[in-house]
């Protein structure tokens, strides 16, 4: 959307500027996933298809990734998005009696 201010040129003629409104981008939000040493690797696989939609070999990376550093990046969200999937992972992982946890954190591009 656009907003306009009048800019007077003589005492009764004005033209209409364009002053763009300060939007700014919403803070994106990460989903990520903690490594822990019980839940199975097959889970967390299926887990990054079924919520995240990645593909075998994707969901396969994310997960190995998780288990040698710690925690992985599963999406990038908006805020709502994000809790969203946050609470639907832990209610399933919880479900099916497997100690993984969720998170999401708000997203920084430069540390990617
Ligand atoms: N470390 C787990 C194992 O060896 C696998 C695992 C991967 C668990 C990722 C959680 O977020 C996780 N069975």
């Amino acid at each position: 959307m656009s907003e306009h201010s009048q800019i007077p040129l003589h005492d009764d003629e004005t033209i209409a500027e364009e002053v763009q409104p300060h939007l700014k981008e919403p803070t994106m939000y990460q989903v990520v996933l903690l490594n822990d040493d019980f839940t199975p690797m097959e889970f967390v696989v299926e887990l990054l298809e079924t919520f995240f939609f990645h593909s075998p070999e994707s969901a396969t990376k994310i997960m190995l990734e998780i288990h040698h550093s710690g925690k992985g990046i599963c999406g990038i969200y908006t805020e709502d998005v994000a809790a969203t999937k946050t609470t639907v992972v832990n209610d399933y992982s919880q479900q099916h009696e497997h100690p993984l946890r969720c998170e999401f954190e708000p997203f920084n591009p430069k540390e990617s």
